[in-house]
């Protein structure tokens, strides 16, 4: 069952090198924490992440946000997290046909598969999409997090899609480094990693769809492996404290987890 195996033991069970990676990653820093940094401006893109690096597993990010896009930007973005030790993650979550994401990709402004060796996909388009990822052209060990469930209010997402997405999931096992959602799914599919995004202490909401649960909650309840946590950490006066609240909450509720 993967709830109760540890990380370390997890690790040797992963199909998919970033994944392997990823849970040495969490072992090593003591950290579960994968911060979403949806930040308007490069320097504070650049800034955040020195603060909150020692504290992460992975940064999630969403590129197209960012209204002075530079490619210079990334250099430094990838020293940042070589030197905190933890892992660029692209949300760029892909649904299009095979031969537009291979472009979406690996192409255009931003070259996604050059610098980010973490992305996600939906599984509404079918296979041609892992396909495409699996075979562009950029960095040579890549991972992906396959959508299955999301945090948002009312989203359309049916049992059967949850399953059909998990059946897809373990076809790519190479490829898939774990899969989003709010359920403890996969519990006999170890080496994959479960990804929970809408983690936050003070709200339950916000006013756009948004829904939120506490760090206990998702490790303990909802089976999360990685909690992202987005406006709990970039909105707080001083990030870099709230991210290790964050990160020392995820990391005892994960003790808690594997020793029950
Ligand atoms: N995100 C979700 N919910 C989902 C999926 C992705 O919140 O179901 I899939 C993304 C959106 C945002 C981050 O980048 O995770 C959460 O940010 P906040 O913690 O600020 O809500």
């Amino acid at each position: 069952n993967r709830l109760i195996l540890s990380f370390e033991a997890r690790a040797k069970l992963a199909k998919n090198p970033i994944s392997e990676q990823l849970f040495k990653i969490m072992r090593c820093k003591q950290t579960t924490l994968c911060v979403a940094v949806d930040i308007l401006n490069s320097t504070d893109l650049l800034n955040f992440a020195e603060r909150v690096g020692p504290h992460i597993c992975a940064l999630k990010t969403h590129i197209d946000i960012l209204e002075d896009f530079h490619p210079n930007l990334l250099q430094p973005l990838q020293e940042i997290a070589k030197s905190h030790n933890f892992l660029l993650f692209e949300d760029r979550k892909f649904a299009d046909i095979g031969k537009t994401v291979e472009y979406q990709y690996s192409k255009g402004l931003y070259k996604i598969s050059s610098w980010a060796p973490l992305v996600t996909v939906h599984s509404l388009m079918g296979r041609g999409v892992l396909d495409a990822i699996k075979t562009s052209e950029g960095l040579e060990k890549r991972g992906v997090f396959l959508l299955a469930e999301a945090s948002a209010a009312g989203n359309l997402i049916s049992d059967n899609y949850v399953k059909e997405t998990i059946k897809m999931a373990e076809e790519y096992p190479e490829l898939i480094a774990g899969v989003v959602c709010q359920n403890p799914l996969f519990l006999n599919n170890p080496g994959l990693i479960q990804l929970c995004p809408g983690v936050q202490m003070e709200n339950k909401q916000d006013n756009l769809g948004q829904r939120y649960n506490s760090p206990l909650t998702v490790v303990l309840e909802k089976g999360a492996d990685i909690a992202v946590v987005g406006r709990g950490i970039t909105q707080s006066s001083d990030p870099a404290c709230a991210a290790e609240r964050y990160k020392k909450m995820l990391w005892d509720a994960y003790l808690q987890r594997i020793e029950s």
